[in-house]
């Protein structure tokens, strides 16, 4: 039988990297974008690497941006795509108060860019397009909740930053070529998703790494913004298998994908550091509040009873927040049979187990004389 094939933009993000994985087990032939970088920008794949002299290679990489039309239609020629995953974006919700402009440009018109060239290509009927919606497109506000309490498919969005904005736009183009072009265009409706391939500067992976580094004493504590944000954290490889489920369906909808379990911020730093068998005590409120160490039963790590591990930064604060999210997965999980595997305790311990290998490179790098430098957070 004749390979599926399939084209990734955002190949080398957190989500790209597990997506690719999985369609490459499931014998798909898989292309994927990545940015020309002046360092190497392909970590979280180069464990999929394939020679191009290979014959048998299934896995191709094209420099291209999804701001670059002529590319993006020349990469989608060239693959012709049964399934096409756009999964590429700048996705840090406080980086894009920064980056307004082109925010817009990369995940809102980066979107119509792709339906745009499967049109000119005149592939409406061949390929099947996945959208990377989210759960930010809601913007936390209580009234829109439906009556169990949570954020569903019929919810409506208001959006409270630049990304979330520029997302609204990808959701909509989405529905608006699905209905005027009768293409299986679909969007999933992602809520927070982590993994031990989770950028570093989001929150969840800033805390795993700072609690790896505090234990093992490479760091003395943690500054965050605001602790009381609620998110439904999810685990990415789960997330991803449900990419691929959306566009296996009979039908193109869009879907929310969520636990459906909500957490806040200080707790889920709470659980990292028990993963290490250190106790936290919370004090003080708003910006003077402080987490100290309450107790410690693991002997490896030499963290004193009463020190101060977090503080409050205001400037991880954002001009506007998203103060709860919290999705239902009942249209997925009856209609498509997605059944998560993780839980948000394995997503901490299986972040927190990465973190913690990792760091130790770092403890013996510096017991060989080696210096680790600082990076921004
Ligand atoms: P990441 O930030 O880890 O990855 C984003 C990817 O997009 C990277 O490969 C990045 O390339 C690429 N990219 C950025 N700008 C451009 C551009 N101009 N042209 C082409 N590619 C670009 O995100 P995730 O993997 O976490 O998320 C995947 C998608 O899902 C994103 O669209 C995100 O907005 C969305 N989403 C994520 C959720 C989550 O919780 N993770 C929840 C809901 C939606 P490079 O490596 O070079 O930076
Ligand atoms: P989010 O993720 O904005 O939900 O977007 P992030 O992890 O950045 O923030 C979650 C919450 O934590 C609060 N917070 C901090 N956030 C960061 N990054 N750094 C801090 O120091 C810090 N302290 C507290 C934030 O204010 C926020 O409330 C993610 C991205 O993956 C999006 O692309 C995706 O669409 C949504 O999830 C669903």
């Amino acid at each position: 039988m004749k390979n599926k094939v399939a084209l990734i933009t955002g190949i080398t993000g957190q989500d790209g990297s597990y997506l690719a994985e999985l369609l490459l087990e499931k014998g798909y032939i898989v292309h994927g974008i990545k940015r020309r970088s002046s360092l190497f920008n392909t970590d979280r794949i180069d464990h999929l690497y394939q020679d191009p002299h290979d014959p048998d290679q299934r896995l191709k990489l094209h420099y291209g941006d999804l701001t670059d039309s002529m590319n993006l239609t020349r990469i989608i020629q060239e693959a012709q795509p049964d399934e096409i995953y756009n999964l590429g974006a700048m996705s840090h919700v406080a980086v894009s108060f920064d980056t307004p402009e082109y925010v817009g440009n990369v995940d809102g018109l980066g979107t119509l860019r792709i339906l745009e060239a499967v049109r000119i290509l005149g592939l409406e009927k061949k390929t099947r397009i996945y959208q990377a919606s989210t759960s930010e497109l809601y913007g936390g506000m209580p009234e829109n909740k439906n009556e169990r309490g949570f954020y569903d498919e019929s919810s409506p969005f208001y959006p409270r930053s630049p990304y979330g904005v520029a997302k609204i736009y990808g959701f909509w183009i989405t529905k608006n070529y699905r209905e005027a072009y009768d293409m299986f265009a679909c969007n999933g409706i992602l809520f927070n998703h982590e993994s031990p391939r989770r950028g570093e500067t989001f929150v969840t992976r800033k805390i795993t790494r700072a609690v790896a580094k505090i234990a093992l004493g490479l760091q003395e504590k943690v500054y965050l913004g605001n602790l009381e944000a609620k998110r439904d954290w999810g685990h990415a490889k789960d997330y991803v298998r449900m990419m691929w489920m959306i566009l296996q369906a009979e039908k193109p909808e869009d879907w929310v994908i969520a636990t459906g379990v909500t957490t806040t911020v200080r707790d889920f730093v709470r659980m990292a550091f028990e993963v290490v068998g250190i106790q936290l005590e919370f004090k003080g409120e708003g910006v003077d509040e402080k987490a100290y160490v309450k107790a410690c039963s693991n002997k490896d790590y030499q963290v004193e009873i009463g020190k101060e591990v977090l503080s409050i930064d205001p400037s991880y604060f954002r001009p506007t927040e998203v103060d709860l999210l919290i999705g239902d997965p009942t249209k997925a999980k009856e209609q498509l049979g997605w059944v998560p595997e993780h839980d948000l305790r394995d997503l901490v311990q299986d972040m927190m187990e990465g973190d913690v290998q990792l760091m130790k490179k770092d403890v013996d790098l510096l017991k060989a004389g080696h210096e680790i430098l600082k990076q921004a957070e």
